[in-house]
């Protein structure tokens, strides 16, 4: 039963788990009682072994508008300090499950900072990105200087971020942003047919394979390589990966065990 005042959740029978926004009158803006309850479904997902991807989406007209600015208008600089946002995006970021974002409709300064957060982002048609933060005197603060530059380039990333414009769902595959563009009555479909795509694989080599595509964001090729390989390695212990193999060797399927 999902017990949120403002997302929904669903545990489906395929192995994934289904987060939605639901503040459709303000556009799934993120204020404090959304990402308090997102941490704690991202985080009961993912650890809930028979949750093998997650999906989140927010509905047609907006995926999130960023964060609430409401909340954020008559805040000094120390009460934003003791409220610890942030420290609720990291928890999000530590998520080893895969995540996918299905997009449409506005996905703007922290909602775009949210779908960067997840692996793999699916867009409909009707997409908007944007971190749009400058417009109101102040800048991204969850990721969107940082894994959006990594993602489109510095160019774009300046342009967005300097002039608050946004891109089209068309613009952010052109760049490398999104996975994919779909129609905007089958994005969400897209984004579970992609999940289930990914949860059907073993699901220890899923994460460690995450991880290792992670790391390569905060450390010098050489270091990565090097965590790459321990988790190559690593992955040798489980069981799964006999199966695979012995599975291949004698032309059937593989039965994951997920250890
Ligand atoms: N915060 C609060 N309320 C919002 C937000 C928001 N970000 N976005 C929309 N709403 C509300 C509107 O106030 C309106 O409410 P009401 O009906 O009560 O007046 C309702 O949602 C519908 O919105 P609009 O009438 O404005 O809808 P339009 O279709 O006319 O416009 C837009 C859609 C263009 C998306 C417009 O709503 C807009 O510009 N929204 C603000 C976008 C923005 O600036 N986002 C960035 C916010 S700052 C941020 O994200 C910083 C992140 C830092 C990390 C998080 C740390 C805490």
């Amino acid at each position: 039963m999902n017990t949120f005042e403002c997302i929904l959740t669903e545990k489906r029978d395929d192995g994934i788990g289904v987060i939605q926004l639901n503040r459709p009158d303000k556009l799934n803006a993120l204020s404090l009682q959304p990402m308090v309850e997102l941490v704690e479904a991202f985080e009961g997902f993912d650890n809930d072994s028979d949750v093998r991807c997650i999906v989140i989406h927010g509905n047609k007209k907006a995926f999130a508008a960023g964060a609430d600015i409401t909340e954020m208008a008559d805040a000094t600089a120390i009460d934003m300090l003791s409220r610890d946002q942030f420290t609720r995006w990291e928890r999000i970021r530590k998520i080893k499950t895969p995540t996918i974002a299905a997009v449409s409709g506005f996905a703007l300064g922290g909602g775009c900072e949210l779908t960067m957060i997840c692996d793999m982002i699916v867009a409909s048609d009707t997409a908007r990105f944007g971190q749009p933060e400058i417009k109101i005197g102040v800048m991204p603060g969850a990721g969107g200087t940082q894994r959006l530059t990594r993602a489109v380039g510095k160019a774009r990333a300046m342009e967005m971020v300097l002039t608050g414009d946004m891109i089209s769902a068309t613009e952010a595959y052109e760049a490398g942003l999104v996975n994919k563009v779909v129609p905007v009555n089958v994005y969400f479909e897209e984004a579970i047919s992609l999940a289930k795509r990914v949860a059907t694989m073993p699901p220890v080599s899923a994460k460690l394979a995450k991880e290792s595509v992670l790391k390569a964001f905060d450390t010098t090729i050489e270091s990565g390589m090097e965590f790459e390989r321990k988790n190559f390695y690593l992955l040798f212990a489980t069981e799964d990966s006999k199966e695979g193999m012995q599975a291949f060797v004698e032309k059937r399927k593989p039965e994951w065990k997920g250890k």
